[in-house]
């Protein structure tokens, strides 16, 4: 019996795909016939001169808001599509055209595997192409198993959706290997799915949930993500050749806004500063390469492990570079930093987010102080550690006197700071902020208003990055939340800063 892993588009193109390689090796580990398809960078490769603006990060949203019904189910909702005054009348049908052309592509090359069970790995971005493969491949074989995993099935999210559209049999909901197997041995040995602890499962239209996954307890049994299924040179790299890692699994914290944590089952774990030593020294010898993009959610989940991890790999001199997620916290000390500096670790991103007390507070980020941040900046400079970081601008109770305090924090700080990823405030079903927006005077205005008889359904897909919500006291609302960004993009262009440089890699890669 054999298995499919499945990235469609669209993703990051710019390294090899960590999620495909991660589960590639546990199925290898598990003896598992296997075959991983990255379809996602495939067609970048192949469409990148007609279509990059399918990647671009601006144009993100086309793949997953209100055009996302009418692109799954055209015919359905041609009536409501003209009435969303579609300003992107002109890439949508692009990409209408698009998927006519690539979805039989890639349904056809998975067909021609001979798989028994195809498994998605879905993103927010990934779910329509992934649902319309799906669907192809239902209509041609509808014995084949489909299952979707990933980003867009955290806990409580879309599986409902995803299995009521008819195309997918089981939805696998966070750490995925255990679910992986667990669906493996039921089709080999019953033909079928059955309940299992995070899995959930649609039978006679009533929705089945299996609960929560019981997490793997010891990280450490996992083998190293496999990255030589995936093809290497087609990505993207950033030069010099970086490869995705991680020393970690989830994060402690409790952002008010952040869905993330609870992909982990809101449960820090880590793997063993031996085990990451290892993990290390194995991709410099099998890629030849030095360079490493931490995908954790956050390094320093806890300081002490960082610290192990730092020392072993000082004492491994391994002459490599890795960079990753850091959260700003008192818990860290200038000597912990110079080690990790050792340890070849040479950049920062943190989610900085505001440094008004106000705003922090409202966040669950009141461990953050404008003095611990600025201290933190001239500490990581001092040791030599660049850093990068996030804001986000109009969190409910947000003054423009809080909006100023940080635009001029950030202003004074500009020498310590790399770069800037200032956005306003999306507001993702699933998160803290969402769940209390009533107590928080918050309305949100769903995106698409009507649907059709028959899909009423899809009323279950949950938006993640939702514009449209205002407080009801007026004092909150899109234009008021972009008049504050629009002024800090000013600001900080005149004060000869970089906003989100990095996240225009594909625009910039493909001009030279
Ligand atoms: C690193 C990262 C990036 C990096 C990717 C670098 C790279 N090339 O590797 C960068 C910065 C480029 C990036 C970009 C984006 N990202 Co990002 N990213 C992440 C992050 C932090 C880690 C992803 C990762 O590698 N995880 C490690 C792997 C091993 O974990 P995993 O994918 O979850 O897989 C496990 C399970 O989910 C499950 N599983 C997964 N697939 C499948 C399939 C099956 C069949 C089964 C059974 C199980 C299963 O099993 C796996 C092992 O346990 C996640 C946060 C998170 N929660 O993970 C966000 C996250 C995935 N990103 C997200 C987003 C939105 C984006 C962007 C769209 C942001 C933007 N607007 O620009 C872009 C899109 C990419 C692009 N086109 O540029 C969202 C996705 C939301 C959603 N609901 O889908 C996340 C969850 C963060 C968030 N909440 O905003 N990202
Ligand atoms: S520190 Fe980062 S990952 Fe952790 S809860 Fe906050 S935003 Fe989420």
């Amino acid at each position: 019996m054999k298995v499919s892993l499945v990235q469609t588009p669209v993703w990051a193109i710019d390294k090899p795909h960590l999620t495909l390689a991660t589960l590639s090796a546990w199925l290898t580990q598990n003896k598992i016939n296997h075959e991983v398809f990255d379809f996602n960078i495939d067609l970048f490769d192949k469409y990148k001169n007609e279509c990059v603006e399918f990647w671009q990060t601006s144009n993100h949203y086309l793949w997953q808001q209100r055009y996302f019904f009418y692109l799954l189910y055209p015919k359905a909702f041609s009536e409501i599509y003209p009435s969303y005054g579609v300003e992107e009348k002109e890439v949508i049908d692009k990409i209408n055209n698009w998927l006519e052309e690539v979805i039989p592509e890639m349904g056809e090359q998975l067909l021609s595997s001979n798989s028994q069970i195809i498994g998605f790995t879905v993103g927010m971005t990934s779910s329509l192409t992934s649902l319309l493969v799906a669907k192809y491949i239902k209509q041609k074989k509808p014995n084949i198993k489909i299952i979707f995993g990933g980003s867009n099935c955290i806990r409580g999210l879309n599986a409902e959706f995803f299995l009521r559209t008819g195309y997918v049999d089981a939805v696998a909901e966070g750490e995925g290997e255990k679910s992986l197997l667990r669906i493996y041995e039921d089709v080999k040995q019953f033909g079928e799915i059955r309940l299992h602890p995070g899995i959930k499962l649609l039978k006679d239209c009533n929705l089945f949930d299996g609960g929560p996954i019981d997490l793997i307890e010891d990280l450490n049994v996992l083998p190293f993500p496999q990255f030589n299924s995936l093809p290497l040179k087609k990505y993207f790299f950033s030069s010099p050749l970086t490869l995705p890692i991680t020393i970690s699994r989830g994060c402690p914290y409790n952002c008010s806004f952040c869905i993330d944590r609870k992909a982990w089952n809101c449960k820090y774990r880590h793997f063993s500063p031996k085990y990451v030593v290892e993990k290390f020294k194995h991709y410099m010898k099998a890629y030849s390469l030095s360079n490493f993009h931490a995908n954790d959610l956050i390094l320093n989940g806890n300081p002490k492990f960082l610290e192990e991890v730092s020392e072993a790999l000082i004492k491994a001199n391994l002459n490599m570079k890795w960079l990753g997620q850091f959260r700003i916290s008192d818990l860290v000390s200038k000597e912990m930093l110079q080690k990790l500096r050792k340890s070849g670790c040479y950049h920062f991103s943190y989610g900085v987010e505001s440094v008004s007390d106000n705003v922090l507070a409202g966040m669950n980020k009141s461990t953050y102080s404008k003095e611990l941040v600025s201290n933190f900046f001239k500490m990581a400079n001092s040791v030599g550690i660049t850093q990068d970081l996030m804001l986000i601008f109009g969190y409910p109770g947000e003054t423009w006197e809080d909006f100023e305090e940080t635009l001029n924090f950030i202003l004074a700080h500009k020498n310590h700071i790399g770069e800037v990823h200032a956005g306003t405030l999306f507001i993702s079903e699933g998160t803290w902020l969402f769940e209390n927006r009533e107590k928080l005077g918050i309305q949100i205005e769903p995106d698409v208003k009507s649907f059709p008889k028959g899909y009423e359904f899809c009323k279950l897909y949950k938006w993640h990055y939702s514009h449209e919500w205002s407080t009801k006291d007026g004092k909150s609302n899109y234009p008021e939340r972009k008049k504050k960004l629009d002024f800090f993009l000013k600001k900080i262009k005149e004060s000869g800063m970089v906003n989100s440089k990095s996240g225009k890699v594909v625009d910039e890669v493909l001009s030279h």
